[in-house]
């Protein structure tokens, strides 16, 4: 492509709402425009990457086994009646009525309209395993869109539908797709990691997220460098400590000591210089309208998620200042344990301490050297905690790393949510009528290009990993009125398509700083520079964009060394199978 041609608008100009580099930077090379809040183009150069990402996401797909099928963005109401969600999205579902006054939504996923079509045309186990997809604009209007188009209003997403007749199956159909993003993601030459991801709302009792990390991702996650494991940090279990029988013998006695206005952590360990792995919180929370006290240790930080799970509970809030008075007889920051109306739960951490110091449950007091057994009695212990950087890996014992990471794809597991609400069922080989096994599978398109620029810019620009490149080399002639110059850019265009390399020729009328600038902002990962002096010694200049390297190469070979660059970035990328750092 020649860049005089190209519909390529560079610009300087940043808009104020892009709060993220990788928003500046596609706004910036020219990739998107905003259309309106939520809603985006892609201009030329954008495109060229949306389809090279899409090729690596059918290669994949296809290859585990799934059909791609095409679904309509618009979706009858009636289905989402069936489904029972109809009524459950509020206004982040967009509806719209078409002349005959009857209600649609533009498709925000579509397992309603995938269940429908299976239900009227699969009757038998011999039918399945089945996992048909599609690459599809789908519309959320979330009231907040933020980071161009990482998160978008109408956005693109390959969504995938797996049907089974068996939870066995099921697994398989999740494992293959599991293993097929997997690939998809390393292909991109991105680094990302799996996460064990809590399921919410959506039902289904297992997923995974797949996140790319990046510093600026809106999710925290923890992962092992060791093992392959990793979490959202609510998920992140902790180690249950090895249980050492606590000798009485050992218990201090009891001491109620004044602390006048000592409510927090750090104003109870100044006042009674101790520190805060010595002293126990005790924190009231309402669970589905019964008090619980829940024992965490001074320096950890309780999960409302992993006490949610622990009850299975359908709410969980902390307890208003009169229900603390109520059950503890005292006021916020003066809670203890002993003797209190409610049951009581403990992090495990609780389960190897000793003469701690927690609150005398009267206001402006707290006791030390309090002890279980002797002073209260816990019947439970459970990880109630976050994870910190001193805990160990749960699977394998090692150090954990936090990072931050953006969501790029998500992978569930259903059950029979859909086929159970649709009747989606099927004849098994004794002949019973069952309901189908459905998995469903998400990646974000424009989201995995964001979170990729995230993931890979400097101060310059974008830096694309070669898979993903809009186009894989720049020729940069640097004088376009020498002859010379002209000649061996044109011929060396030329010879790079004949070798099937997708070249942009910056054949503009432009200053050689311009040429550059734009060249390391739109992130072509090689570039040859023709510059008149070193063309007369035979030689150009081989630019690496992502480690600016440069190297002199002969007139004659730069073919063959382009070529060379290409194929060892791609094999470097295909080397890192897993693809996780
Ligand atoms: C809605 C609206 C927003 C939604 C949903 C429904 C998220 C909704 C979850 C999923 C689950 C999977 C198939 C591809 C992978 C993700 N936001 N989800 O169901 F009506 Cl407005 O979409 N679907």
């Amino acid at each position: 492509m020649r860049y005089s041609e190209m519909f390529l608008p560079t610009t300087r100009e940043v808009p104020s709402d892009a709060e993220v580099k990788s928003h500046q930077l596609m706004i910036r090379a020219g990739l998107i425009r905003k259309l309106t809040g939520g809603i985006y183009s892609y201009l030329p150069l954008g495109y060229r990457v949306i389809k090279k990402f899409e090729r690596i996401i059918r290669e994949e797909m296809d290859r585990a086994g799934a059909q791609e099928v095409f679904l309509p963005a618009v979706q009858p109401a009636e289905l989402w009646i069936e489904s029972g969600r109809w009524s459950l999205y509020g206004k982040e579902l967009l509806r719209v009525r078409d002349r005959h006054n009857r209600d649609y939504c533009i498709g925000p996923t579509h397992e309603e309209v995938i269940t429908s079509i299976v239900r009227d045309e699969v009757q038998t186990y011999r039918q399945l395993p089945l996992n048909l997809y599609q690459i599809q604009t789908k519309f959320r209007d979330e009231i907040r869109p933020r980071f161009g188009v990482m998160r978008s209003r109408e956005f693109g997403m390959k969504d995938a539908y797996s049907f089974d007749a068996d939870e066995e199956g099921a697994g398989k159909s999740y494992q293959k797709m599991f293993d097929a993003y997997k690939r998809i993601f390393a292909r991109c030459g991105l680094h990302f990691r799996a996460v064990e991801a809590d399921s919410g709302a959506i039902g289904g009792s297992y997923s995974h997220e797949f996140m790319v990390t990046a510093d600026s991702g809106e999710d925290a996650l923890v992962y092992c460098p060791h093992c392959e494991y990793a979490a959202n940090l609510e998920k992140a279990e902790v180690i249950k400590p090895a249980f050492r029988p606590i000798d009485a013998m050992t218990f201090l006695p009891l001491e109620t000591v004044h602390t006048p206005d000592a409510r927090t952590i750090e104003e109870v360990c100044s006042f009674l210089q101790v520190k805060p792995q010595d002293v126990v919180k005790t924190l009231v929370f309402v669970v589905d309208g019964k008090p619980l006290a829940v024992l965490v240790r001074g320096d950890h930080e309780i999960n409302e998620i992993k006490l949610k799970n622990f009850f299975d509970a359908d709410s969980i809030e902390l307890a208003s200042e009169d229900i603390i008075r109520e059950v503890t007889g005292s006021p916020r920051g003066f809670a203890g344990p002993a003797g209190i109306k409610s049951d009581i739960i403990a992090d495990y951490a609780l389960m190897t301490m000793t003469n701690f110091v927690v609150g005398a449950n009267r206001q402006d007091y707290h006791n030390k050297n309090c002890n279980i057994g002797r002073d209260f009695t816990i019947k439970t212990f459970a990880d109630l905690r976050f994870i910190t950087e001193t805990d160990g890996c749960p699977r394998c014992g090692g150090p954990v790393t936090f990072a931050r990471g953006i969501e790029v794809g998500h992978v569930f597991k259903l059950g029979t949510k859909y086929s159970k609400a649709m009747g989606a069922t099927f004849l098994d080989k004794d002949g019973a009528n069952k309901l189908l096994i459905m998995g469903c599978y998400g990646i974000g398109i424009g989201r995995t290009v964001a979170a990729c620029v995230e993931q890979m810019n400097d101060n310059d620009g974008i830096i694309w990993p070669m898979p993903l490149a809009p186009f894989q080399v720049v020729v940069t002639p640097v004088n376009v009125s020498d002859q010379a110059t002209i000649a061996a850019a044109e011929s060396l265009y030329v010879e790079l398509q004949k070798k099937g390399v997708e070249v942009l020729l910056d054949d503009r009328d432009e200053r050689a700083g311009v040429k550059f600038k734009d060249a390391d902002l739109i992130g072509i990962p090689l570039r040859v520079t023709i510059g008149a002096k070193r063309l007369a010694e035979g030689n150009l200049e081989v630019m690496l964009r992502k480690s600016k390297k440069i190297s002199i190469v002969p007139l004659a070979n730069v073919v063959d060394s382009v070529t060379g660059m290409i194929e060892a970035e791609m094999i470097d990328i295909r080397s890192k199978t897993g693809g996780e750092e």
